[in-house]
């Protein structure tokens, strides 16, 4: 990663920044506990890929304005509501909107904070996450609970990557160069986290999706 965060002090801006332990474990707790209130709200679904209806491995929820979703018939988009209740997502936590303000070096505030549960099993493959409008913003993430070997190459699905392992309070943003690289989680470790005593990962990813004004 060092050369990746050498680009900095090149001046040629942040693309992946790895922050281990960015959260103490008071922040990681006080963070859950925002984070039931919104599950409970916002309830888990699982998502389905567009066209063949296969659902992931991973369970969704989302909070702020707007939310990630997809099903088989509308495929990948941002709606402000929950698909299966139909309501408004929960209000983004303040400790979210005060990282964000903090390390994405971005002007205007995050829209969407996708909430991905990750069970023992679960994983998720390599994809890039471009159904925002504005790449400009990095896309933060945090994550807690059990830790996860999550990949990251270039920008195609060919190039080579490389492989990080993610721990609970670990915060990375991606931005300039890497905004758009391939990425994806090719395991979870059970038993690495006491956080969550259900077992399992955590994953928040903050974005910008419209344009600001
Ligand atoms: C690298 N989530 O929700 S977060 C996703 O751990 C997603 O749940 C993973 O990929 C997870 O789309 C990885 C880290 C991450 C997020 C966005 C990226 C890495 C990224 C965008 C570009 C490159
Ligand atoms: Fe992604």
């Amino acid at each position: 990663m060092a050369d990746r965060r050498t680009a900095r002090s090149r001046g040629k801006g942040v693309a992946l920044e790895h922050l281990p332990g960015k959260l103490k474990d008071a922040d990681q707790a006080k963070l859950l506990d925002a984070l039931r209130a919104v599950m409970e709200e916002a309830p888990l679904f699982t998502p389905t890929m567009p066209r063949s209806g296969k659902p992931m491995s991973v369970r969704m929820t989302n909070c702020g304005p707007l939310g990630w979703v997809t099903d088989k018939e509308r495929g990948y988009r941002y709606q402000p509501t929950h698909p299966v209740t139909g309501k408004p997502w929960p209000a983004m936590p303040k400790p979210l909107l005060d990282l964000w303000r903090e390390v994405a070096g971005y002007p205007a505030d995050p829209e969407a904070c996708l909430v991905n549960y990750y069970s023992g099993d679960a994983k998720m493959g390599l994809h890039q996450d471009k159904d925002e409008e504005d790449f400009a913003a990095p896309v933060v993430s945090v994550s807690l609970g059990d830790s996860a070997i999550f990949r990251v190459g270039g920008l195609t699905r060919k190039d080579k990557a490389q492989s990080l392992e993610l721990k609970s309070g670990d915060v990375v943003v991606l931005g300039c160069d890497d905004r758009l690289a391939f990425h994806g989680i090719d395991r979870i470790l059970p038993g690495t986290s006491a956080l969550l005593p259900e077992g399992g990962r955590l994953n928040l990813t903050l974005r910008r999706v419209t344009k600001p004004v």
